[in-house]
């Protein structure tokens, strides 16, 4: 497929913004939708709506069988054994925050340790402090490399016996680091530790195999790879997931309940109380059926080339700090010299072009690269080097505004 069919696909790309045609670069923040996906949600709402597992009626059984179907569609996206394995929640942070609320809980008492890196977006970060304040766990970072790459002999050195969980991003929102999970699940694993992945910013762009990484738990948000908001995956090991207690509890995730006492359903539906996503986890199949026509290993590809090439072109503009290191996902982190991030954007959403600025919840990143804040241009398999020329464009303009004291 060629890039004006595959961004023929996206209806909100052709408009203008401010008088000029837009140039979306904040896909990692969240990814626009294509049609697809848009038309999944709409014949769910017109032609089925209808709540799940429970009656018999006719659209409450159509809507069970989509709402069910999705959920396979996600297990074999990653490679899972079972369904059973995949839970539907609110996107990341819900699933992160499951797992620390509910293994973290029960497995963790005092000097256990809960290893990440500087490198965490706020989602991998706050639910371990504060798991670890509630159990008494040290939380422990691995330092990274000059250009923001994790050393495996870091990993090594940091990860201990009573090491108990390590949890680490799969891909970089701000570096666009692509870390090497499979052998720090290793390092988890020798040390007696379970290992936890997450996925956000991995999951739109590369193949992931769960049996291959051998991680115990995955989250993941469909809203950064084409599906809609509000959906997300916590993947687990079927045997862990068994052992553990729902954190939220209610109708839908129960089999038996009693005055004083209540019973769950199996997996996954133990960790799924109340109403579930419906049109969400529809819409993530749609996503997935979409991503998969493409393919991720196409997707990857295009998205390297396009990072490169606005690597060289950025790294042209004098003043300008290039952040992460030289291999990474499709995403460009930046300062202009003596300009402010959030100046920068604001200039450059005055031609159109939508980046976006601040601290992209990772101020420990923020600390260890000594900034406040940065710009980021993020890509897609919908944009084009044209693009990333009105990108280079827009900076030099946002330079000289800037310099000659507008
Ligand atoms: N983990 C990573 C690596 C992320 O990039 C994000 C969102 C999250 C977790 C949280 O995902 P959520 O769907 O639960 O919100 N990252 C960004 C970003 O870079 N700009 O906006 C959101």
């Amino acid at each position: 497929m060629n890039i004006q069919d595959i961004r023929s696909m996206f209806p909100i790309l052709d408009q203008e913004v401010n008088g000029n045609p837009l140039v979306y670069l904040d896909s990692a923040a969240t990814s626009q939708k294509p049609v697809t996906v848009i038309e999944a949600l709409d014949r769910y709402y017109r032609e089925y709506n209808s709540n799940v597992h429970r009656g018999v009626h006719t659209l409450g059984t159509k809507a069970t069988d989509a709402y069910e179907n999705s959920r396979e569609k996600v297990r074999k996206f990653i490679n899972a054994s079972s369904m059973q394995e995949i839970i539907f929640t609110r996107g990341t942070t819900t699933a992160i925050n499951t797992i620390a609320e509910s293994y973290g809980r029960d497995n963790l008492q005092e000097g256990d340790e809960i290893v990440i890196t500087y490198m965490e977006h706020h989602a991998n970060i706050i639910p371990w402090q504060q798991i670890a304040k509630r159990t008494g766990a040290k939380l422990k970072y691995i330092p990274l490399q000059e250009d923001g790459s994790i050393d495996i002999k870091d990993v090594e050195a940091t990860v201990t016996n009573q090491t108990k969980i390590v949890s680490v991003m799969m891909v970089s929102n701000v570096l666009g680091t692509i870390n090497p999970i499979k052998e720090i699940t290793e390092i988890a694993h020798r040390n007696g530790a379970i290992m936890v992945v997450d996925g956000a910013q991995a999951a739109p762009h590369l193949k992931i195999d769960v049996k291959d990484l051998n991680c115990d738990f995955l989250a993941f948000s469909g809203h950064k790879m084409c599906g809609p908001t509000g959906i997300g995956v916590l993947y687990g090991k079927k045997a862990l997931l068994e052992k553990m207690v729902p954190v939220e509890t209610g109708g839908e995730m129960i089999d038996f309940v009693d005055l004083y006492e209540s019973t769950w359903k199996e997996l996954p539906w133990k960790f799924e109380a109340g109403t579930p996503i419906i049109a969400g986890a529809i819409g993530l199949g749609a996503a997935i059926d979409f991503l998969e026509d493409i393919g991720l290993d196409n997707i990857l590809e295009y998205e390297h080339k396009l990072a490169d090439y606005a690597v060289e072109r950025l790294s042209q503009i004098e003043g300008l700090t290039i952040y992460g290191p030289k291999h990474r996902a499709g995403l460009v982190t930046f300062n202009i010299e003596d300009v402010h991030p959030h100046d920068v954007a604001t200039v450059l959403d005055a031609d159109g072009i939508a980046v976006r600025a601040g601290h992209h919840c990772a101020q420990p990143l923020m600390k260890w690269l000594k900034v406040s804040a940065t710009a980021r241009a993020s890509f897609y398999l919908y944009n084009t080097e044209e693009e990333i020329d009105k990108l280079v464009e827009g900076l030099i303009k946002t330079k000289e505004y800037f310099s000659n004291g507008f």
